[in-house]
C-alpha cells in the first residue's frame, strides 16, 4: 500500500510582529509559534477560575456519545448549558448530568452574540476572561475579525475542514494534535463542501477513499502557550489529547470586500469564488444539451484551460517549499 506522507510543521521561537510578516507570513504555509506571549491566561486558566470568571451565559456546545465528531452524518446534538456548568463538564471524564450518555463528549465553539449575523468577540462575549488573553500582533487592528473559544473533551476530533481566513489558533491549556493538509491536496481529500469525507483520518477506509493515501500530512502537537498559524484555505483536523483550552483568532489576509458580508463563521467562499463556482454550475448545465461523447470532449479541455490558467507551477511550488525552508533555518 502506499504509505501517506507525514512531514511535521515546524516550530520556531520568539517570533515578533516583524520576523512574522518578513518570513512566515508570505510562505502561506503552517507555523507552529512558541513563547508569543499569550498573557496571564497561561497561569490563570484553570476549570474553577474560568467557571468563576466565564459566569453563567448560555452556551451552544456540541455533545455526542462518541469522540469523534462527524459533521457530515450529524452524529451529535446541540445543547445548550451555562458555561460554567459546561466547563466543568467539558473537564470531567464521567458525568453525573449528562444528556446523551456518562461519557459524552463536549465541543464548544464560541458564537456572537447575534449567532447569524455577528462573528465571535471574546472581548464581547466573555469580557472578564479576554482580559487574560493578549491577541498576538502579527496583523493590523482592521483586519481582526473574530476570536473563538475552542473547548473540547479529552479526545475530542473535530471533522477536516478549511476556513477562507488566515488563523491563529492559541492552546491555553491542555495539548492538542492537529494535522494539516495542503490547499493543493484538496482533490485527495473527498470534499463535501469545506469539509473532508474521509472522517478517520488515521486509519482511513482507502477502498472507499483510494486518493486519499496521496494527500501530503503535516503534523503538530500543540502545548499550552503554543500557537499555530493556520493560512486560509489549509486543511485541519484536530484531536484533543487532554481536556483543553484555546482560542482561534481569524483575520481578513485579502481585502475585505472579497469576503462574503453574511459569513459569521469565516468559512464562506470569498464572492469571487463563490461566483466562479455558479458559473461552473451554469457551464455544466449548458454542457448537458449535447451528447456524452462531446461532454467528454468539451469537459477535459475545459479541465486543461482551468488548470493551465488558475494552477501554481510545480516549479513555483517547489520554489516556494525551498524559500520556506531557508527561512526557518536562518
Ligand atoms: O481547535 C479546534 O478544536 C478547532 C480549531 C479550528 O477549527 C480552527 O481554528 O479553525
Amino acid at each position: 500500500m502506499e504509505q501517506q506522507e507525514n512531514i511535521s510543521v515546524p516550530v520556531i521561537t520568539s517570533v515578533n510582529k516583524e520576523i512574522f510578516a518578513r518570513d512566515i507570513y508570505p510562505m502561506r504555509r503552517p507555523v507552529v509559534l512558541k513563547d508569543v506571549g499569550l498573557g496571564a491566561c497561561l497561569d490563570k486558566w484553570t476549570v474553577d477560575y474560568l467557571a468563576q470568571r466565564g459566569g453563567n451565559c448560555e452556551v451552544k456546545i456540541h455533545v455526542s456519545t462518541v469522540p469523534q465528531m462527524d459533521f457530515l452524518h450529524k452524529n451529535f446534538v446541540y445543547r445548550t448549558l451555562p458555561f460554567d456548568q459546561f466547563i466543568q463538564r467539558a473537564a470531567e471524564k464521567k458525568h453525573s448530568d449528562f444528556f446523551l450518555c456518562e461519557e459524552e463528549s463536549y465541543y464548544l465553539r464560541s458564537l456572537g452574540e447575534d449567532v447569524r449575523k455577528e462573528p465571535a468577540d471574546l472581548r464581547k462575549q466573555f469580557p472578564d476572561l479576554a482580559e487574560d488573553f493578549h491577541i498576538p500582533e502579527f496583523f493590523e487592528p482592521d483586519q481582526f475579525f473574530s476570536s473563538v473559544f475552542r473547548i473540547s473533551s479529552c479526545g475530542l476530533q473535530l471533522w477536516t475542514h478549511y476556513d477562507v481566513m488566515d488563523n491563529m489558533l492559541a492552546q491555553v491549556t491542555g495539548r492538542k494534535r492537529v494535522v494539516l493538509y495542503s490547499p493543493q491536496d484538496a482533490l485527495h481529500l473527498y470534499l463535501s463542501g469545506d469539509k473532508s469525507e474521509v472522517l478517520d483520518i488515521d486509519s482511513p477506509d482507502l477502498e472507499r477513499f483510494p486518493e486519499f493515501v496521496k494527500a501530503r500530512r503535516y503534523e503538530c502537537v500543540l502545548d499550552p502557550g503554543d500557537v499555530l498559524f493556520i493560512p486560509a484555505l489549509w486543511f485541519h483536523n484536530t484531536l484533543a489529547l487532554q481536556f483543553g483550552v484555546g482560542i482561534n483568532v481569524f483575520w481578513h489576509h485579502l481585502p475585505a470586500e472579497c469576503y462574503d458580508k453574511k459569513d459569521p463563521y469565516g468559512n464562506k467562499d470569498p464572492v469571487a469564488a463563490a461566483r466562479a463556482l455558479q458559473a461552473l454550475e451554469r457551464a455544466l448545465h449548458t454542457l448537458d444539451q449535447l451528447p456524452p461523447d462531446y461532454r467528454d470532449f468539451y469537459g477535459r479541455r475545459m479541465v486543461q484551460r482551468i488548470q493551465n490558467r488558475t494552477y501554481s507551477t510545480q516549479q513555483s511550488a517547489a520554489k516556494q517549499v525551498a524559500k520556506t525552508k531557508n527561512a526557518l533555518d536562518d
